[in-house]
């Protein structure tokens, strides 16, 4: 059985990600830039509000994402504002905070949030680990990945095609313990 579950997002760099790896969960995804309120909080409370706003307007299960870049020496900037972030400072500027620093590990999060109209949210989380380069690199991808070297690698994830990010990205994981999660509350 081919599930299709919905993706409430306005950033189509994530649908094409999510839906390389979905395929191999046998999900379909289909998406809809619905937008929902971000309330003020961290990754979990904004995936869990938009997840359940976002089933109660479409009447059905969605699943919502909420991302970040966690930078330890600059106490986990831009972390929750890492949209805003993006578009204003972007990152030049944070090269620029990042200059001289010599501590430069960060983090890439995603916070999945899933929901139905007659359930209660359900969060899964995805991390992966790495550091900081001294300037961007690559262009695939989009926003933070020239700057991020994940661990084990000496290129940034914009030198890195989707498919291999998606083997071990944020995103993979959070996605990847969402679908494990559906497929055994249906078997
Ligand atoms: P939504 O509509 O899904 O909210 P968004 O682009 O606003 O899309 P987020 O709030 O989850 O997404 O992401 C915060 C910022 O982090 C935003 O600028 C993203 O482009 C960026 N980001 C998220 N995932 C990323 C990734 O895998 N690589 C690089 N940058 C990423």
């Amino acid at each position: 059985m081919v599930r299709i579950i919905k993706f409430i997002t306005g950033n189509e760099h994530k649908v094409k990600e999510a839906k390389g790896i979905f395929q191999k969960f046998g999900i379909q995804l289909e998406y809809t830039d619905l937008g929902y309120p971000e309330i003020q909080g961290n990754l979990e409370d904004v995936a869990r509000y938009g997840a359940e706003y976002a089933a109660s307007k479409l009447k059905g299960p969605v699943i919502v994402e909420d991302a970040g870049l966690f930078i330890r020496a600059l106490n986990w900037f831009p972390g929750t504002y890492s949209s805003y972030v993006q578009e204003t400072l972007t990152n030049k500027g944070i090269l620029k905070l990042m200059n001289d620093v010599e501590d430069r590990y960060a983090e890439f999060r995603s916070v999945i949030g899933y929901c139905t109209p007659k359930s209660e949210p359900e969060i899964f989380l995805g991390t992966v680990s790495g550091h900081i380069a001294y300037k961007e690199h690559g262009n695939h991808g989009f926003a933070y990945d020239p700057l991020f070297i994940p661990d084990g690698f000496n290129k940034t994830f914009g030198e890195l095609t989707r498919n291999e990010k998606n083997e071990f990205s944020h995103r993979r994981r959070s996605l990847e313990k969402f679908a494990s999660w559906l497929n055994s509350k249906s078997d």
